[in-house]
């Protein structure tokens, strides 16, 4: 019997191995906001500067990651969160659809982290 999904379960409509875009996170011991140009591959999710630069300021392997879920104690809109037993990260994007786009990519790598493509 064929059992529907939430929408939350879905294989994101577009690549699941590559999404990329400008999130504003907050900052670990000094909590200021910063627009950052995140790129999500297979596993990690890198954040740069800007767009253009080659070196990331820092790249997370997804494995490690314990969850990721709307955010709502930042008094941002757009808001989520992404959970690591060592820090919690917080970012907003400018239109709910985006922030529901990166949850959506984000938990798909989570619960498929050894996904292989051809
Ligand atoms: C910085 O604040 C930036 O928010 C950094 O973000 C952040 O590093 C720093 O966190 C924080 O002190 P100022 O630039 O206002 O000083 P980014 O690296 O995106 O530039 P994270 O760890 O969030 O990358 P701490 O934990 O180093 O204070």
């Amino acid at each position: 019997m064929h059992r529907e999904l939430p929408i939350s379960e879905l294989k994101p409509s577009s690549s699941i191995d590559y999404k990329d875009g400008y999130l504003t996170k907050l900052g670990g011991s000094v909590k200021s906001w910063k627009t950052r140009w995140f790129v999500l591959t297979r596993n990690e999710l890198s954040y740069f500067k800007d767009k253009n630069d080659k070196e990331a300021i820092r790249t997370m392997l997804l494995e490690e990651a314990r969850g990721c879920e709307t955010d709502n104690t930042k008094d941002k809109e757009h808001c989520f969160k992404l959970v690591f037993p060592w820090r919690t990260f917080f970012m907003y994007a400018s239109t709910g659809a985006e922030a529901q786009g990166w949850i959506q990519a984000l938990r798909w790598q989570l619960r498929h982290p050894h996904v292989m493509t051809l």
